[in-house]
């Protein structure tokens, strides 16, 4: 199905909002922004904003943060088109995790327009988010699977995280997996540990191809160090942009 025709499926403004920017810009590229430094953060975002679809940020890997930095990220996401999705994997019950997503440095709920969350904790954790975040149109992805070799999302936990997410749906947009879970067009996909080539990292990171993953039947790829650490990171995207779209092709 296009990404285009799934806009109806779904209730979630921010799930909306996803699908009709990818038709437009051609693009099911996240940006996986894993850099601590702040310029070199905005200065990637600069050079990679008009090839994908999702900045992906670890705000807490920021050194010397200040909340500035999230309004300059603000404006390159109105200049560039895409959307942000703050990867914080929240983990604990509903309340705290209600007071960490809106409180504390980062407020998170104020300026990402995604997030995510373990199901660990069961239902609760989805209550506690979606009582914050509901009514500013965010929408959140539950780690329905991980990357990392050994990991324990997996079988069983995984078919609850697509359960919660059917409860919840006019919250959860969908999920963090490295394949499609269910047939069902409103709910999204992500993909990380993506990299050409495929391989590892030494620290139990398992990549997949771009190629592979949209195969697989997944909508968006994430890339981190396959792009941040080229050395042109401009050029770099536009290869993963192309060899994500040109997969999602053959998939139409
Ligand atoms: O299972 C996961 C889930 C996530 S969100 N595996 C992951 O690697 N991630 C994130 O994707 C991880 O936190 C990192 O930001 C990115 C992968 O980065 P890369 O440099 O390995 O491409």
């Amino acid at each position: 199905m296009k990404y285009e025709d799934r806009i109806e499926h779904t209730s979630n403004p921010t799930a909306k909002r996803l699908f009709e920017l990818i038709a437009e810009k051609e693009t099911n590229l996240a940006i996986a922004a894993d850099v601590t430094d702040p310029q070199v953060l905005l200065d990637l975002v600069k050079a990679t904003g008009d090839e994908i679809c999702v900045l992906k940020t670890h705000i807490d890997v920021v050194t010397d943060y200040n909340s500035d930095l999230i309004d300059e990220l603000v404006d390159l996401k109105e200049k560039h088109n895409f959307l942000i999705f703050e990867d914080r994997k929240f983990a604990d019950i509903g309340n705290t995790v209600k007071l960490q997503y809106s409180q504390g440095v980062y407020h998170i709920v104020d300026w990402s327009d995604i997030t995510n969350a373990h199901v660990v904790p069961g239902p609760g954790i989805i209550e506690g988010l979606r009582e914050v975040g509901m009514d500013k149109g965010r929408g959140l992805l539950l780690l329905a699977e991980m990357s990392s070799a050994g990991n324990l999302a997996t079988g069983k936990y995984t078919q609850k995280a697509l359960e919660m997410a059917e409860e919840y749906s006019d919250f959860v947009i969908g999920f963090i997996g490295m394949k499609k879970l269910i047939d069902d067009p409103k709910f999204i996909t992500m993909t990380p540990g993506v990299k050409l080539g495929g391989g590892g990292d030494g620290l139990k990171q398992q990549y997949n191809t771009p190629e592979n993953a949209i195969a697989g039947g997944t909508d968006i790829i994430i890339v981190g160090r396959g792009i941040y650490e080229a050395e042109d990171v401009k050029q770099a995207a536009q290869e993963y942009r192309k060899a994500g779209w040109d997969a999602y092709l053959k998939t139409i």
